[in-house]
């Protein structure tokens, strides 16, 4: 979930250009593909981008580069190497040459000499020293424990630790209770979750929700929301119409799933929620909502065809997996579940634009315009790109 993600990034750290870029249209012109003329928006929130991905073999290669360079705290490299990805999976066709990321946005020198090694080569050399790098390859493996992100995974490494036996053997190394569930239960937690997963765990929460409360909503969201088939967690929004009851329920559907034992692991997070503190100037890494980080026990009876993933040899009937719940109050619903619904790209770009292009604060919680002073309320997601005169995007096309 985000929560791991900026626990890993050792708090909300988000870099971001401020310049605003000259042309006024923040349009480029491409000829992509063959002789009909498109235009990219430098902009996620103004592309489609679906899940076929023609260019994966050199968005895996960008991919790569990202995350090797938010190991070396490099956060504006990992930035453009990401935009360059993002753009390249809006694009209807595979790339044929070189000449073809001409005019495309946020392709600098260096995504472009590895699309060019890409077409030469086949693979990028710069991508495949990287994958053979013993510090890459032990930052890789430490932060897929849950609760251990780049700066745990380091002073790891620095100590000479290089694997996760070696970690839980040495008797200096102190564990936090998330690190803790996170070796525990290592091997279901890092085997992704199927999309029937997911669902089986939408329908153990509607029906402890329903139960409390009949009006209350689940409503899925995160990467399952755009349609993905297998994802790392699973993540639902609560909520009900009586306002300022939202984090009871909360607190009582928690306390409804550790009653049938299926809990694992909980951390619970009250609301820090001031409409008062509102707007917020910075791309904040976390909302103000109550809510919870869980690990549940999903059992193969509860999956609607019954298979659950796990090793063929596995006898125990459940696996365990990621839950996210997010509780936010009736009248903040559809900017929760723009926020959490992705990708993470998306979302960045959505409030890019709304600063830079439109002169207003969008997050989690609120669009807030400066030249008007105002809060432009919203109760749909439609309503939020109205506000910000964009085209509306499915879910399902925003896999940026
Ligand atoms: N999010 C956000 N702010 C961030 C990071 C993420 O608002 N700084 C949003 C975007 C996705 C959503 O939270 C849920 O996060 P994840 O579960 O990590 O992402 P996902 O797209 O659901 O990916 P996965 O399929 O791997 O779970
Ligand atoms: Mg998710």
């Amino acid at each position: 979930s985000w929560f791991t993600e900026s626990m890993r990034a050792g708090g909300p750290v988000v870099v971001e250009s401020r310049h605003r870029i000259q042309d006024p249209s923040s349009q480029f012109r491409v000829g992509l593909p063959s002789t009909s003329e498109s235009t990219v928006s430098q902009y996620a929130c103004q592309r489609r981008t679906t899940l076929d991905n023609p260019n994966k073999i050199f968005t895996d290669a960008f991919e790569v580069l990202a995350e090797n360079s938010d190991f070396c705290d490099s956060k504006g490299q990992a930035l453009a190497y990401k935009r360059a990805a993002s753009v390249l999976k809006s694009l209807p066709a595979a790339l044929r040459c070189l000449g073809d990321t001409e005019g495309l946005p946020c392709l600098g020198e260096q995504t472009r000499a590895v699309v060019e090694d890409i077409f030469e080569c086949g693979r990028s050399s710069k991508v495949e020293t990287i994958l053979s790098d013993e510090k890459f390859q032990t930052m890789k493996l430490f932060t897929s424990v849950f609760g251990v992100g780049p700066k745990t995974a380091e002073k790891w490494y620095l100590r000479g630790l290089r694997t996760l036996e070696e970690i839980v053997s040495e008797p200096h190394v102190h564990l936090n209770r998330m690190q803790q569930a996170g070796f525990l239960y290592y091997a279901d937690i890092t085997r992704p979750v199927s999309k029937a997963e997911a669902h089986a765990v939408g329908r153990i929460v509607k029906e402890t929700v329903q139960e409390m409360s009949p009006n209350a909503s689940v409503v899925l969201t995160g990467g399952f929301r755009r349609g993905k088939e297998f994802g790392h967690d699973v993540d639902y929004i609560l909520t009900t119409p009586e306002m300022g009851t939202e984090e009871g329920l909360l607190l009582r559907v928690i306390d409804r799933l550790n009653y049938q034992g299926i809990l694992l692991y909980t951390e619970y997070q009250g609301s820090t929620f001031d409409a008062n503190r509102l707007p917020c100037r910075r791309f904040e890494a976390m909302d103000h909502f109550p809510k919870c980080f869980l690990i549940i026990q999903l059992h193969a009876a509860a999956i609607q065809d019954g298979t659950l993933s796990c090793d063929p040899g596995d006898r125990r009937g459940w696996r365990a997996v990621r839950l996210d719940l997010v509780a936010p109050p009736a009248d903040r619903f559809a900017f929760a579940l723009l926020g959490w619904s992705g990708s993470t790209q998306f979302e960045r770009d959505l409030r890019r634009f709304a600063r830079l292009e439109r002169g207003m604060l969008l997050d989690n919680h609120a669009l807030y315009d400066k030249s008007k002073d105002a809060f432009l309320p919203a109760k749909t997601e439609e309503d939020i790109f109205g506000h910000l005169g964009l085209e509306y995007i499915e879910p399902w096309q925003r896999n940026a």
